[in-house]
């Protein structure tokens, strides 16, 4: 049987973070060799694609929400990009950014999935909105965007695409919530596995209940991977780490698994910031930790 092709989407945006640098995440990756990675796993691998914020945009100053003008430009673009690929019966592999841009990647998706699951890999959960938002910067909504809980809808940003439903949605990692968003997941029926969780039970247990969620009676599953989910120690590049994340292998495990499900039908990974990295150990990590998810094995 032939793999898959995939289509390598580049989003050199970094406006929905706090401060500057993962707009140079995807170069960063790509430069350490993720394309001839995945031909030798026997992909047919187009890379040609990025997208770019056109000139001209920009929010007025002093709103609370920073940047919105340009992130919804950028989630047009991408949405597009990501729409075009799956018609074709491509996988689209997104490469941030900030975690913003999963905004784009979902709203490209859900026109064609009519039920999608989704798995967030995050130390944050994105969860809150407009009102609750303590930073005003937009990779903090970006889940509550895909799920409809912000004046943003997916609808708006590409024509036929929906909110995702909370019942398909799994965060793991997660160990930095804020009140609201910690209020947010008692009550809307997202299951969120912390990193109490897999500590407890461990990251196979948690990846397989994962699949099951996101799984279950959906025509497909996207993966939004945040490098932040892993340790500081593994993935020092990225511009909110939290201590007391997921372990070299847990990482590596959790896109395994995924990848031997066969379930997964698109992925993001976001937030490498090759400004405050050391070494390009996060760039580099990146690289790996796709290459599991695309069936790079030890043996
Ligand atoms: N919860 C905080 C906020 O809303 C921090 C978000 C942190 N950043 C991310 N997202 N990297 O996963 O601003
Ligand atoms: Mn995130
Ligand atoms: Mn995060």
């Amino acid at each position: 049987m032939s793999q898959p092709s995939i289509s390598i989407i580049r989003v050199p945006f970094g406006l929905g973070a706090g401060r500057p640098g993962s707009e140079n995440g995807p170069d960063s990756i790509m430069k350490f060799g993720l394309a001839k990675k995945l031909a030798g796993l026997g992909y047919d691998v187009q890379a040609d694609s990025s997208i770019r914020l056109p000139d001209g945009i920009r929010s007025p100053a002093g709103a609370k929400m920073k940047h919105v003008q340009e992130v919804l430009a950028v989630s047009g673009l991408l949405g597009e990009a990501v729409s075009k690929a799956v018609a074709g019966g491509r996988v689209p592999l997104i490469l941030g950014g900030d975690h913003s841009i999963a905004i784009g990647s979902l709203a490209g998706l859900t026109r064609h999935y009519g039920k999608m699951g989704v798995i967030w890999v995050d130390a944050h959960s994105d969860l809150n909105t407009e009102s609750t938002s303590p930073s005003g910067n937009m990779h903090g909504i970006s889940l509550a965007v895909g799920l409809g809980l912000s004046h943003i809808k997916l609808k708006d940003i590409v024509e036929g695409a929906a909110s995702i439903q909370a019942e398909n949605c799994v965060i793991i990692g997660a160990r930095d919530l804020d009140r609201d968003e910690k209020e947010l997941i008692r009550s809307c029926g997202l299951t969120c596995f912390t990193m109490h969780e897999i500590d407890r039970v461990g990251i196979e247990k948690v990846v397989r209940e994962a699949l099951q969620i996101a799984g279950a009676g959906t025509d497909g599953v996207h993966l939004s991977f945040d490098v932040d989910s892993v340790d500081p120690i593994e993935a020092p590049g990225t511009g909110t780490p939290v201590r007391g994340g997921l372990s070299y292998r847990e990482a590596h495990l959790l896109l395994e698994l995924l990848s031997e499900s066969g379930r997964i039908t698109s992925a993001d990974f976001v937030e490498v910031n090759p400004l405050l990295d050391r070494n390009n150990q996060t760039s580099k990590l990146a690289v790996e930790l796709i290459g599991s998810l695309f069936g790079s094995r030890i043996l």
